[in-house]
């Protein structure tokens, strides 16, 4: 039997980190559509960010990229966060929007291109020292797009080489948390494609390293909570950058295109105990042509939702079936916790939470939206290159 008290314990306890970029301005190769009220600042998108958290109190973490986000002073940009309930997450650095990347950042087969990406990825560490922040994420758009274009090991030695520049560099807090993407830009190949290759340099680089894993860079079909289960079990799961796809790294609102994907892999973190562990719950979406607050907040309810589900799970029938092979009977018990409806649970805890059972309509009716559409006028919206 399953203490509803419990689950609603757990769900207390979960925190989700909203991405910095996903307040701003975004769009795909083809156009970018501005929407108004869009941040012009880092400051602007924490007082976004600071919304999503007043209507779900569960999103007091905001993850930055830099140099979207760079300020003269970060350590007041902390402050300012602070001020608004929240503290600043992770630092997600950026070796993909430079001329001199083309060939690649610190896979480059030039050393002055791999001095300057690796110089760029000290910096996000003494950005986290200023911050506070306790991970750097890395995400190397780095590959070729034709056989024979580079040497496939040697590129793996200068990715190594940089890595273990980083980690030695890292304070002893701090963490590394390493991104794997199928293609895209790259075509032929990417340097870090997938979950093995990630895993393969976090196993060297030590304890500090773990690898990230994001919803959208697999090959369609991907068994990701399969991919989840191994990770946790070898403790190297640092992270989720969650979205939807449908396609490709389409960056749709988490659990918009597959919510059973969504609660099957929350039931592997559940199941490891992984929701009270260091691992980072983060958004890693593009809000295109909807809303971006309501968005972001939807997103995060949907984790929220697919969470307590994964908790209904009653763990005692389950393996009790699973051990007698009884394969109906297992299956049973898992789509009978995700067929279960857990908005009356969830309304239940946000009043303990002292919430509105509604997030989104507390979130209508606040009129932060018509605010920043009034005031956040003029300047230059921030978006992907800003
Ligand atoms: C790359 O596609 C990625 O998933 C990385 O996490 C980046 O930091 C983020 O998107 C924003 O471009
Ligand atoms: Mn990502």
């Amino acid at each position: 039997m399953i203490d509803p008290a419990a689950v609603k314990a757990a769900l207390k306890r979960q925190r989700i980190e909203t991405p910095s970029w996903a307040y701003g301005n975004s769009g795909t190769r083809f156009k970018v559509f501005a929407q108004q009220g869009v941040p012009r600042t880092p400051h602007e998108k924490l007082e976004d960010a600071a919304r999503v958290h007043a209507h779900t109190g569960i999103a007091p973490t905001v993850a930055l990229h830099i140099p979207w986000d760079k300020v003269d002073d970060y350590a007041e940009l902390a402050a300012h966060a602070k001020a608004l309930g929240l503290t600043l997450g992770a630092i997600n650095s950026n070796v993909f929007q430079d001329d001199d990347y083309m060939l690649g950042s610190v896979t480059n087969p030039d050393p002055a291109v791999r001095r300057k990406a690796l110089g760029h990825l000290l910096e996000c560490v003494d950005i986290m020292d200023a911050t506070g922040s306790r991970d750097l994420k890395l995400w190397f758009s780095d590959g070729t797009n034709y056989p024979g274009q580079d040497d496939i090991r040697a590129r793996q030695d200068r990715l190594a080489e940089a890595l273990a520049a980083v980690y030695g560099r890292l304070g002893g807090n701090q963490h590394i948390l390493l991104e794997y993407k199928l293609f895209e830009p790259a075509f032929y190949t990417m340097d870090v494609p997938d979950w093995g290759t990630a895993y393969a340099h976090c196993l060297k680089l030590g304890p500090k390293a773990k690898v990230v894993v994001d919803t959208g860079h697999h090959a369609p079909g991907t068994n990701i909570e399969f991919i989840v289960a191994i990770l946790l079990r070898e403790d190297k799961l640092g992270g989720f950058d969650f979205n939807s796809r449908f396609y490709a790294d389409d960056d749709l609102m988490v659990g918009a295109a597959d919510p059973f994907q969504l609660f099957r892999i929350m039931y592997e973190v559940v199941r490891a105990g992984g929701l009270d562990s260091e691992i980072v719950f983060m958004l890693d979406q593009c809000h295109n042509i909807e809303p971006k607050i309501p968005a972001i907040i939807r997103s995060v309810l949907n984790i929220q939702a697919a969470t307590a589900k994964a908790l209904l799970v009653d763990s005692g029938a389950l393996s009790k079936a699973q051990q007698a092979g009884d394969v109906l009977g297992a299956n049973a018990v898992l789509m009978d916790a995700y067929d279960t409806d857990v908005r009356p649970l969830l309304a239940e805890l946000r009043e303990e939470m002292n919430l509105r059972q509604d997030p989104l309509a507390s979130y209508r009716e606040s009129g932060w939206a018509g605010k920043i559409v009034n005031e956040r006028v003029g300047g230059r919206q921030a978006g992907w290159d800003a």
